[in-house]
């Protein structure tokens, strides 16, 4: 038998549907990867796009926060009216730098509005707002949405006496001063540029206020005719009344978080610049596990609110620009010939024990509602960010 021998007449003739279809096979992959790289452009230029979009949106809260935190010393009514003053106009809410700004490649839209803590949307009780900011770059635009919370401390004079059988002392050229003092023009002074201006026009404060009759010592006599270095709007309050009281001072001054904490037991004497600068004011908060007190010296500047529990001395050059909380019955004592100056406050909330100021020297506690601002610089700023 002859072998069977298949034979195929013509199998050239493959080559070319075979050569078509892969080369179809080819051209559907590169349109296939044409449009996959397109539609990744595409995603990618978008995803940049939005993204900048955060970012001047971003930018848009920032700038509301400083505008807010600059117009807060009034509370936020007129920003949430607008410049006309009127609610229910299209400047409703718009900040003094205009409903939109240039910024980078896009522009932002800034808006704020109450929170409605009252049902008024146009009266702000608690000093919190919302700051609506819309970033656009291009086509891609992000909303984003913060509150600003503003907390200012209310005080009763430059020195507040809230314990029981307040005595003061004051000798040499020391003085309580109840006027509205500028802070010195430059932070980081040292004697006599430490001393500053009065602010022009400013009401006065008490100099010194108190809950109860002033064991009065030293250069006060009495307090129809307080010695010239009392001064203030009246120079010496007895009579209580005020806005706090030794259980409101104790309450605020434990509600606070610190961001420093030191205490006596390791730092019976403090000698660095550990509280705060004008630029970043802080709280600073001084305990007394050893019972010793807390002692200042050598030359430190500060701001913000400084809590010291127990008794508080001063040998050296301090300058605070804020608030100064002495709690638990504390004591001030302020000896030596530094110049220590306090712009602000200085409360003294002993509970139940008798609380007794003594200055000397050059020492002053000068209230400056521009010191009293670096302490509601502590308590205010942005919360609650949210992307719409
Ligand atoms: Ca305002
Ligand atoms: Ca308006
Ligand atoms: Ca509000």
């Amino acid at each position: 038998m002859p072998a069977i021998t298949k034979t195929y007449k013509n199998e050239k003739g493959m080559v070319l549907p075979l050569g078509l279809m892969f080369l179809a096979i080819i051209a559907i992959l590169g349109t296939t990867a044409v449009i996959v790289t397109t539609t990744d452009l595409k995603i990618g230029t978008n995803y940049k796009l939005s993204k900048q979009a955060f970012y001047v949106a971003e930018a848009g809260i920032q700038r509301a926060a400083n505008a807010l935190k600059a117009g807060a010393s009034n509370g936020f009514d007129d920003e949430l009216l607008g410049s006309d003053g009127s609610s229910g106009t299209s400047d409703d809410g718009i900040l003094s730098f205009g409903s939109s700004v240039n910024f980078g490649d896009g522009t932002y839209a800034v808006q704020v509005t109450d929170n409605n803590d009252d049902g008024d949307l146009f009266s702000d009780l608690d000093n919190k707002v919302i700051i609506t900011s819309t970033g656009t770059v291009n086509n891609a635009s992000k909303t984003i949405e913060a509150v600003y919370y503003y907390r200012k401390v209310k005080v009763d004079g430059a020195l507040g006496i809230y314990g029981t059988n307040p005595a003061v002392e004051l000798s040499g050229g020391s003085e309580i001063d109840g006027r509205d003092y500028n802070v010195p023009p430059d932070f980081d002074c040292s004697g006599a540029g430490c001393t500053a201006t009065l602010a022009g026009g400013a009401p006065a404060e008490p100099g010194i206020y108190a809950e109860e009759a002033i064991t009065q010592v030293g250069l006060i006599t009495d307090e129809t005719d307080p010695k010239q270095n009392v001064f203030g709007d009246p120079p010496v309050d007895e009579d209580g009344g005020g806005e706090g009281s030794v259980s409101d001072w104790q309450n605020f001054a434990n509600s606070l978080t610190p961001d420093l904490t030191v205490d006596s037991a390791t730092e019976g004497t403090i000698t660095e610049n550990i509280f705060g600068n004008r630029d970043n004011p802080q709280i600073t908060m001084i305990t007394d596990s050893a019972g010793t007190g807390t002692h200042l010296s050598g030359t430190i500047d500060g701001a913000g609110i400084l809590i010291v529990n127990g008794d508080l001395q001063i040998t050296g050059t301090f300058h605070f620009e804020g608030l100064v909380i002495v709690m638990a019955g504390g004591d001030l004592v302020v000896t030596g010939t530094g110049r220590s100056i306090i712009y602000g406050s200085v409360v003294l909330a002993g509970s139940g024990a008798s609380s007794e100021v003594d200055y000397g020297g050059h020492a002053s506690i000068r209230y400056s509602s521009q010191g009293m601002d670096s302490a509601a610089d502590t308590l205010s700023g942005l919360s609650a960010w949210r992307e719409l």
